[in-house]
């Protein structure tokens, strides 16, 4: 036998053998490796997301009372016992489940991966696991594994699978306090080696984390754990604890974890980090009976878009019932789509962000990574003619609208930017060549755009809604040096013709202000807005701590502007404050005599919303010195009630200024399931009478 030289054996040795099983990819996984791993699903751009489980079974309804809130928080919101819930979901028994049809749906929708819940917050394991008998297989009626003949379908339709796998559990006890290391190794994580083993996901999407007992060094520990067993796994951001509440990007500093998870919100802008929005189509990720509040296809093709444009994946949710069936609502949605990525997709797969990621509200730009071709996405029909001030086609270049055959005739003037002619025969809806939103298709680059001004007024920067009594000051502002702002009052298009700004404006009469900026050799700017309200009722809103820009409805003045919010603390007309008190100083424009204030409050505990502890009202006619007038002490406990409260003052007095307080719990108590994540305040309608 051939002798080899020692040192040439060793070497050998060393290449072949597997990557030792407890790499630090966390540590040691390069920018260039990491992006290598994510491609495909970089490139999936749209996926979907399965929450089912016993909670199905139930639908929301317990003893006859349909919860408040998501449904498969059911346990949670009515208080129940393990053993007791566990009762209650024996039945599940999904007769008419079918993962081919699930599966081809997905792939019929355009969704290039699927994420479904291999276990959630209730403990019920969706596999034969071997490690409890608390499992679809052993436990439930219908006595079969439904996860593995969902990736076996996922996989014959090129969808890739993935599994959603909740670190909180509320089934074993000891799943919370000093025994939870026990949950972690005796349950935690050789469950998630069984999901390894017997489905090998390309997607480990975790939630939960956010309890006291799960720390981001655990979340290393499992984070390697996965990866060494399946080093192409892809992990999301909430293994670890970097997750900065519900719009999903991490905190400050290194944490654990591929890609950002915003939960039921978009970015407001765009991000070079991976990240994934996830929504529901309705308002609930577990089927509930009775949630009717479905998107239209068109928010979810605008969601889609939105999302990619600002560089992001959309995980989109489907709650199939207690039967196994997915509702009939949502495969409607999911077929709509599909439709329009038939005829639209290569505007969204395998894209990359574009340079500027939007033009007016309405348009987003998308790039081919052909460094060449730009997607215009349009999400109303343009009419006759298509005006972007982004982008400069090629000379020569073809533009075409997707769906439609012919190239379209186009003009590009240096101060307006690209107009595309659009055929008369488009004009009717009948003609389109898709619905819910359209597609031009450019060859060219980047312009040089004018910076769009800045409307300062009352120390505010860019407000959509401005309040007044008698006159209010409007200022414009463009660092840009040689550039005419030109603007109007009365909502109207300001162009070349309109007035030009020269000097801070004083307006008297309720409008719209408009203005753009121009500067030679540049397109001109996209125009800036803001409607100027006069009133008699308040002058001025001050707020001390600032609202989240995720629920900022119409900024401070929503609290004034007579629209009371829902329930559903995603109707855009709550300020949510995140962790801080809410403090405001209102100015009434004059003294008055006020018979009582009241201020409403939104409670959803299962969305981490709580009434404030405690609110003090104050009254003052200088605005310097406050009096307290009243204080009221509201104890937040378990058992209290979901809902909106007017908390309310009565004064009997003239005042000109008023100050309410109201304390935010900081932090979800104790005996919370978020306990240790932020709480939020959510306010709206200050009423004075
Ligand atoms: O508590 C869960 C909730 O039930 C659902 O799973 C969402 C979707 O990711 N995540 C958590 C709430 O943030």
């Amino acid at each position: 036998m051939k002798k080899y030289p020692l040192l040439l054996v060793m070497l050998f040795l060393l290449v072949t053998c597997k990557q030792s099983t407890n790499f630090d990819y966390a540590k040691n996984e390069t920018p260039e490796q990491k992006n290598a791993r994510m491609q495909w699903w970089k490139d999936a751009k749209f996926g979907m997301f399965i929450h089912w489980g016993g909670y199905s079974h139930l639908g929301g309804v317990y003893k006859g009372d349909t919860i408040n809130g998501i449904a498969e928080w059911l346990q949670f919101y009515k208080k129940i016992p393990a053993d007791e819930y566990a009762g209650l979901i024996k039945g599940f028994n999904p007769v008419k489940y079918n993962p081919e049809e699930w599966a081809k749906l997905a792939k019929d929708a355009g969704m290039k991966y699927l994420v479904i819940t291999s276990k959630h917050h209730e403990g019920l394991a969706m596999w034969d696991s071997k490690v409890t008998d608390f499992d679809i297989v052993d436990f439930s009626t219908y006595g079969k594994d439904v996860l593995k003949p969902l990736a076996v379908a996922c996989r014959k339709n090129d969808v890739k699978f993935g599994t959603y796998h909740s670190i909180l559990d509320w089934h074993y006890a000891e799943a919370k306090g000093d025994s939870f290391h026990l949950y972690r190794d005796k349950i935690l994580k050789p469950q998630l080696k069984e999901i390894m083993e017997e489905l090998d996901p390309e997607v480990m999407w975790f939630d939960g984390e956010w309890i006291p007992e799960w720390t981001e060094e655990q979340g290393v520990e499992v984070y390697n754990y996965l990866r060494n067993m399946k080093p192409d796994l892809i992990i999301n951001n909430r293994v670890g604890k970097g997750r900065d509440g519900m719009q999903g990007m991490n905190k400050e500093g290194a944490y654990v974890g591929d890609f950002g998870t915003p939960e039921q919100e978009i970015l407001s802008g765009a991000s070079n980090l991976d990240w994934e929005s996830c929504m529901t189509m309705n308002d609930t990720w577990g089927f509930k009976y009775g949630d009717t509040n479905w998107k239209s296809s068109k928010t979810l093709i605008h969601n889609l878009i939105d999302v990619v444009s600002k560089g992001g994946n959309y995980l989109l949710n489907v709650g199939p019932t207690a039967e196994g069936l997915i509702p009939q609502e949502s495969i409607n949605r999911l077929m709509e789509i599909g439709k329009w990525l038939k005829i639209n997709g290569e505007a969204i797969y395998a894209t990359k962000r574009a340079e500027h990621y939007k033009d007016a509200e309405s348009i987003r730009y998308i790039a081919n990574k052909d460094n060449k071709t730009i997607y215009a996405l349009s999400m109303e029909w343009p009419g006759d003619t298509l005006s972007l001030k982004y982008y400069k086609p090629d000379e020569n270049s073809e533009i075409y609208l997707l769906g439609y055959p012919t190239a379209l005739s186009w003009d590009y003037d240096l101060s307006k930017g690209l107009s595309i002619n659009i055929p008369s025969e488009l004009q009717s809806p009948e003609n389109w060549p898709c619905k819910h939103a359209f597609v031009f298709k450019i060859i060219g680059q980047a312009n040089e755009v004018t910076p769009v001004p800045d409307i300062i007024s009352n120390d505010k920067i860019n407000p959509d809604k401005l309040l007044f009594t008698e006159s209010i000051l409007i200022e414009c502002k463009n660092d840009g040096p040689n550039l005419k702002i030109y603007y109007t009052t009365d909502g109207s298009e300001p162009n070349a013709n309109s007035d030009i700004y020269t000097e801070p404006l004083i307006l008297e009469k309720s409008g719209i202000f408009k203005c753009f900026a121009a500067k030679e050799g540049k397109v001109n700017s996209i125009a800036r807005a803001v409607e100027i309200i006069k009133t008699d009722k308040f002058n001025n809103i001050e707020l001390v701590n600032p609202f989240s820009e995720n629920y900022a409805a119409e900024g401070e003045l929503t609290l004034i502007d007579l629209e009371r919010a829902s329930e559903n603390f995603k109707d855009g007309k709550w300020l949510g404050f995140e962790g801080v008190d809410f403090e405001v100083i209102v100015d009434l424009a004059k003294e008055k005599h006020i018979k009582l204030v009241k201020v409403g409050f939104l409670h959803q505990s299962g969305s981490w919303i709580f009434y404030p502890e405690n609110i003090s009202f104050y009254s003052s006619k200088d605005g310097k010195n406050f009096k307290k007038v009243k204080e009221i002490n509201n104890p937040i406990t378990k058992s209290t009630e979901d809902g909106i409260t007017d908390f309310t003052a009565e004064l009997n007095q003239n005042a000109r200024h008023l100050k309410i307080k109201a304390k935010n719990m900081g932090v979800c108590p104790l005996w919370h399931a978020g306990s240790g994540g932020k709480a939020w305040l959510f306010v709206d309608e200050i009423i004075v009478e």
